[in-house]
């Protein structure tokens, strides 16, 4: 069997940062997210009797693949399999976007190499199996917005959708750097969990935003959403620029675009900065105001990119 399966990218409204158990990537706080449209993962896994190893190809490129062997551990534990697996994996993220990211990676891998295994996972189970390979995986098998529940242990930590909201949210990237990230967000998150004094104020005032944020969402509240969203980026990087070593993802440009957000607001144009393991800043808007955020930075104009609301992991292919 050779089963192919596409998983987009999200980007989180209320953030995840820090985990309670490394092992079985359980968050300290759950977290809510939007699925983008444009940026999505195309990956093709085979299990093969005749194989000695797994094999992993990403973009064309040959890769070590421990990450990958240990998550098709989890799989073939599941189905009772013991064959190696071909899997090849296309980032359908533009070039240098700086937004290539392991939740779209370990969605389409969680649906492809399940199915191929021959097991037919509903969509708790599979978030439950992605987020053991990338947290922020488990909300990316919902299209539009989902929440993570943090949950108590493995059964009862997994994402699902959230009811469609009747806000056209828009989320404007504005890439800022477009280089490899100067620490991995898996390590960083470890040492913010371990140094930041102050984490424990991080997790008692995220878990809440959480619940709040789906408040607002139902509500159509937007003002709140976008306060909810500014505000739970902020506080993880203030949380982050406390630890020990002292240290920061923003740049001088990150900055600049901070503020340009905050001129755009009290002009009126309906507009919230959040941004991620990088310098680079997604601007959540609405569809009416894109243009008018787009306008308000002139010196990005040829960095920026639009995304919308992007749809659930979906199997594309199986061949026998
Ligand atoms: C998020 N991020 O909620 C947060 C906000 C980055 C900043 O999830 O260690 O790649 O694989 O579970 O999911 C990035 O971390 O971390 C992330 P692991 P992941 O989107």
């Amino acid at each position: 069997m050779t089963t192919t399966a596409r998983a987009h990218t999200n980007i989180a409204l209320i953030k995840y940062w820090g985990k309670r158990n490394a092992n079985l990537i359980l968050p300290y706080t759950s977290s809510v997210s939007l699925t983008l449209d444009d940026f999505y993962t195309d990956t093709t896994v085979a299990f093969d009797s005749d194989l000695t190893a797994d094999t992993f190809v990403l973009d064309g490129n040959p890769q070590p693949a421990p990450k990958v062997s240990a998550f098709l551990d989890l799989v073939r534990a599941q189905a009772k399999l013991n064959q190696f697996a071909r899997v090849t994996s296309v980032n359908h993220v533009p070039t240098a976007a700086g937004l290539a990211s392991s939740a779209s990676a370990y969605a389409a891998l969680a649906l492809a190499a399940s199915r191929d295994a021959g097991l037919s996972l509903s969509s708790l189970e599979l978030s439950r199996l992605a987020r053991r390979g990338s947290g922020s995986a488990s909300r990316s098998i919902f299209g539009g917005l989902a929440i993570w529940h943090r949950g108590e242990d493995d059964l009862t930590s997994f994402a699902e959708a959230l009811p469609e909201t009747r806000l056209p949210l828009r989320m404007v990237v504005v890439m800022v750097d477009a280089g490899p990230k100067p620490v991995s967000s898996r390590q960083l998150m470890a040492n913010t969990v371990a140094t930041s004094p102050y984490f424990s104020a991080w997790v008692e005032n995220n878990e809440q935003a959480a619940g709040e944020m789906v408040n607002a969402l139902a509500t159509a509240d937007f003002t709140r959403v976008g306060e909810l969203t500014e505000q739970s980026s902020a506080r993880m990087h203030a949380a982050i620029f406390a630890s020990a070593p002292a240290f920061t993802y923003f740049q001088p440009a990150t900055l600049q675009v901070w503020h340009a957000v905050q001129t755009m607001r009290a002009q009126g144009i309906p507009a919230y900065a959040t941004m991620d393991a990088g310098p680079n800043v997604k601007i959540l808007t609405l569809a009416p105001a894109v243009e008018a955020v787009k306008a308000a930075l002139p010196e990005f104009q040829d960095r920026l990119l639009v995304a919308g609301p992007g749809p659930a992991t979906k199997v594309l292919e199986e061949a026998r």
